[in-house]
């Protein structure tokens, strides 16, 4: 335990971070309607479907487990996992509302009580420790009806079933949440669209015109949730949700510094530029034209996202990327998300995520030195397999070594001069893995019992992390 000198601003929000589909479960529940996550299969299929073409989205019992149907039930033990948020003293819980929820086939007109009165208890019980919500409007869980109608984002019709989901939302909750933000990692999309566009890109079909004509449709449906945030509750924070990565070139010549530095233009600023500054950016038209892309848009679009643009980046942070012109005989960051080759430098999770703390201070430094709005890093964790010790004890010292790293390296952006507005660790307890389906690439502080082939009480522990968490926050920082 090393003893720190304060650098954390008071006030700063520690919490930690969820999305709906992830640990709710209660799938049928509550008049819920299907979602995308609902027909993700689990294990090693995830991670195939997700990034196949042709994936059709339909539950098929007979060949696969279906991990986000029960999650880890949070749906009926809130209450019970809100309390061990508030002992570890939790000042935001970060989590998504499922639109499925509310709008079970996204068509309606009107919303699902059933499922307003579920965050409304949810809301209150974290109220109830003095706990803020931070909320994710759409988190990866389209309803599976806008995807059989319309392809998902690739319609622009989406937009104003968004919209109206946006507001009901706002409008329900505007006396229980402060921060929201719209999206989750919009830009993830350029890897895997099935989970935040509801579509994938069929062989033979130009995949850049269809994502970033989908993006297209998320901005305006974004700007169109700030203008609602604005008018009904002005005093509240919306923030987009960038997946961030920064990249690294692999070596000093100048071809591989300029591939790294487009990339990083396209994955990591292209969605941010268009949120936060409220403009297509100029590098975006030679991309289009080199990669055939021509985005259809309507009288009034460019002057909405201009006009409504975000008040704070929230971001994910797990890994850099290293990237070379020609690949040919390196290795790949094979367990990578991205796909960037490997860094010589860097271990790896067991997943193969290049783990980077410093990389977190390079990407602070650089998305605030661009943006300059307050910055707010909503996930970053370590997935990883835990054991239940003899003694019944979970020693994640690992765990703790990488968020010990991870925070120092944001102590350090701070004084660099970047506004962070707070923390909040990603799976703080544990729950389906997005990219796997899998229960055994845990994050949590809190260890759930429940495994890849469904077994499982669901009881909840404590691990180490969790004790140690409990003072990083009380000491704001500084006891690490
Ligand atoms: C982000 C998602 C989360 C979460 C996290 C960890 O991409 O926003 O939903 O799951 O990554 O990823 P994984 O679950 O694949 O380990």
């Amino acid at each position: 335990m090393t003893v720190k000198n304060e650098q954390f601003p008071q006030g700063f929000l520690w919490g930690g971070a969820t999305a709906a589909n992830q640990i709710e479960g209660g799938f049928y529940e509550g008049n819920k309607g299907l979602n995308i996550a609902d027909v993700l299969p689990g294990g090693k299929e995830r991670l195939k479907v997700l990034k196949e073409p042709g994936f059709n989205f339909e539950i098929d019992k007979t060949k696969y487990n279906y991990p986000n149907h029960e999650a880890i039930d949070f749906y009926h033990r809130y209450k019970e996992d809100i309390k061990l948020f508030a002992e570890m003293g939790f000042k935001v819980f970060r989590m998504s509302i499922a639109w499925s929820r509310i709008f079970p086939k996204g068509t309606e007109l009107e919303p699902n009580e059933e499922g307003l009165a579920f965050y409304d208890r949810v809301f209150d019980e974290l109220h109830k420790y003095g706990i803020e919500p931070v909320v994710t409007i759409s988190h990866y869980e389209m309803p599976l009806n806008l995807v059989k109608e319309y392809s998902g984002w690739k319609s622009r019709e989406v937009i104003p079933l968004f919209e109206r989901y946006a507001s009901a939302v706002l409008n329900r909750y505007k006396g229980k949440v402060k921060y929201w933000m719209t999206f989750n990692e919009i830009n993830s999309a350029l890897h895997f669209p099935i989970m935040s566009m509801g579509f994938s890109v069929q062989e033979g079909e130009n995949k850049y015109q269809k994502i970033f004509q989908a993006f297209h449709h998320q901005f305006v449906a974004s700007s169109l949730a700030v203008k609602a945030c604005r008018e009904i509750i002005p005093e509240a924070k919306i923030g987009c949700m960038l997946l961030h990565a920064p990249v690294y070139s692999y070596d000093s010549n100048p071809e591989n510094i300029l591939y790294a530095l487009q990339e990083e233009q396209i994955f990591n600023y292209f969605c941010g530029d268009v949120q936060v500054r409220g403009e297509y950016p100029g590098y975006a038209k030679r991309f289009f034209e080199e990669n055939l892309v021509d985005i259809l848009m309507e009288d009034g679009d460019l002057d909405l996202i201009k006009d409504y643009t975000v008040d704070y980046i929230g971001l994910s942070y797990y890994m850099s990327q290293t990237q070379k012109k020609e690949k040919e005989g390196l290795d790949t960051a094979a367990g990578n998300l991205l796909e960037g080759v490997k860094n010589p430098f860097l271990k790896a999770s067991d997943w193969g995520w290049e783990i980077d703390p410093t990389g977190l201070r390079i990407g602070l430094n650089r998305l605030y030195g661009r943006y300059q709005i307050p910055l707010f890093v909503v996930e970053n964790g370590l997935g990883a397999y835990d054991k239940i010790e003899d003694d019944g004890l979970i020693n994640d010292d690992y765990r703790i070594d990488y968020l010990r790293s991870h925070i120092e390296a944001m102590a350090e952006a701070i004084k660099d001069g970047v506004d962070l507005m707070g923390y909040t660790s990603w799976g703080c307890i544990d729950l389906v893995s997005a990219s796997t389906g899998e229960f055994s690439k845990r994050y949590g502080f809190i260890y759930v019992d429940k495994h890849d082939d469904g077994s499982g009480t669901l009881n909840r522990e404590r691990k180490k992390s969790f004790y140690w968490y409990k003072d990083v926050i009380k000491s704001n920082g500084e006891v690490l």
